[in-house]
């Protein structure tokens, strides 16, 4: 079946009626399969006022059966959503059930959460005094999400802001709105179940890049969640701050693994290939520069020469499929500028762009190695010193994720220490690439500064308020101040 009858098929299944002039390619073909309408910013923004208004109020724990409600949905829709994220993003599907199962994980770990928004009480230094703090529901959300994860990072969001009490805007990409839109027949069967939730609660603004600005200037709009490229950060960061907006970026990577003398190379080997060539090199995540140590340098290369040159690319809907193609001819273009004659195209189905994962090795870290290119292009650096390795590590201007392989535990927690790794995320014996959604997903430097999904990202979701109470008769003042009219 082509791409396009699939499509169609699925959103008859959800029975999704979408049309507009907005039309989405396959990209395992190239070809149309499907079209949506652009929407109203300006309008999904009011209503999303009218929404935080009522939703505010529900009890956490009742929000929070909402999402448990999109998990069951979730559960049961999987296959049929995961088949939409391969026919939009061309993943294999493998990694898109596995995307599915990222928003599942969100909505269980949601759920939990809707019990535990914990503020804290602290210790005043007045007599007959209480401190504590709350968390309070910010406002409205709007999440911009990119077309490599086309519904998981819009789940990261989405459930931890409704269990704290905001309504959301969703701004998929361009390149993969049929799979938001198949997400948002769930969520209106999930907001048949649940009841009485306020209109305008989850909105889904479909467009292209105007459509995303007008949001993200809109100062009725409390947090921009926007995941992307670094140039998109750079533009969304300002102009939120500029009207005193909160945002969480979530945005390149150039990300690195450092293999040590120690490393069981079995293992390694095996973890490179799927964080460097999985998803057609197209994660945030994705391992770009591996760092290896000159005595292994020749030996790992070899093995994953061969490695590489076995994976099947393909169709990402075939089961024995590892690397399905690139999003668009642009992407194809901006490994081609980088590897010219050497990129090696395959021809799987006609009108999409195939490519095998390409190895550079690189005595230095050139302005190419220094940006991040959306394709499967792992550089190969050496180096003689931990420090040096760390160094290389860190050279970068994003700063994602990185990992170490190493059976030598001073290594492992040199990596890992205040003098280690400057990245968001830092493994052992692990790819950068494949998190779960428990721990704070996100970067520093370029990658900018935001965190999503568990550990206690909820906090960007909600405002924080001071509380002093006064249960004495006294007013007596903080620092012992004394301000009376003598008597
Ligand atoms: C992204 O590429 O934007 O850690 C997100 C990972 C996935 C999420 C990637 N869980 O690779």
């Amino acid at each position: 079946m082509s791409p396009a009858e699939e499509a169609a098929g699925i959103l008859a299944l959800a029975r999704i009626d979408c049309g507009g002039s907005l039309v989405t390619c396959s990209p395992i073909d190239g070809k149309p399969i499907g079209r949506v309408t652009v929407g109203d910013p300006d309008r999904a923004a009011a209503r999303a006022v009218a929404a935080f208004e009522k939703w505010r109020t529900v009890p956490a724990p009742r929000r929070g059966e909402l999402v448990r409600l999109l998990g069951e949905w979730l559960r049961e829709f999987k296959p049929l959503l995961a088949k939409m994220v391969t026919l939009e993003s061309g993943k294999i599907l493998q990694e898109s059930l596995g995307e599915v199962q990222e928003m599942i994980d969100i909505c269980d770990f949601a759920v939990g959460l809707s019990r535990q928004l914990y503020g804290l009480t602290i210790a005043s230094e007045r007599p007959n005094h209480r401190m504590m703090e709350q968390w309070h529901p910010l406002g409205p959300v709007v999440v911009i999400s990119a077309f490599n994860f086309p519904v998981a990072v819009w789940a990261w969001n989405t459930t931890l802001a409704l269990v704290c009490g905001n309504p959301v805007i969703w701004k998929p990409s361009e390149k993969t709105p049929l799979s938001a839109e198949c997400v948002m027949a769930g969520v209106r069967r999930v907001l048949e179940r649940f009841g009485d939730a306020p209109d305008g609660l989850i909105q889904l603004v479909q467009g292209e890049r105007d459509i995303g600005e007008a949001l993200v200037d809109d100062s009725r709009i409390a947090l921009v969640s926007a995941t992307g490229s670094t140039a998109m950060g750079r533009l969304v960061g300002p102009r939120v701050a500029k009207r005193f907006g909160r945002v969480l970026l979530e945005l390149g990577g150039n990300n690195a693994t450092i293999v040590c003398p120690s490393a069981d190379l079995e293992l390694a080997t095996r973890a490179i290939l799927f964080s460097a060539a999985g998803t057609a090199g197209q994660r945030c995540t994705t391992l770009r520069r591996l760092i290896v140590h000159e005595s292994i340098a020749d030996d790992l290369v070899a093995r994953l020469r061969a490695l590489f040159a076995q994976a099947t690319v393909g169709d990402p809907r075939q089961p024995d499929t590892l690397i399905g193609p690139l999003i668009d001819e642009a992407a194809f273009d901006a490994m081609k500028s980088i590897l010219g004659d050497k990129v090696e195209r395959v021809e799987a189905v006609d009108g999409g762009f195939y490519v095998r994962p390409a190895i550079l090795e690189v005595s230095g870290q050139d302005s190419n190695v220094l940006k991040e290119t959306f394709a499967p292009i792992l550089y190969v650096l050496r180096y003689a010193s931990i420090e040096q390795a760390i160094a290389l590590n860190n050279e970068v201007p994003q700063g994602l994720s990185s990992s170490i392989f190493t059976n030598d535990l001073k290594k492992s927690e040199l990596f890992l220490s205040a003098a280690g790794s400057d990245c968001g995320i830092a493994n052992v014996n692990i790819g950068p690439s494949g998190a779960e959604i428990g721990g704070a997903f996100g970067g520093e430097k370029e990658t900018g500064g935001g965190r999503e999904s568990g550990s206690d990202s909820w906090r960007a979701y909600m405002r924080r308020q001071t509380n002093t109470i006064n249960y004495g008769s006294d007013l007596p003042l903080a620092q012992g101040i004394r301000f009376d009219v003598a008597p």
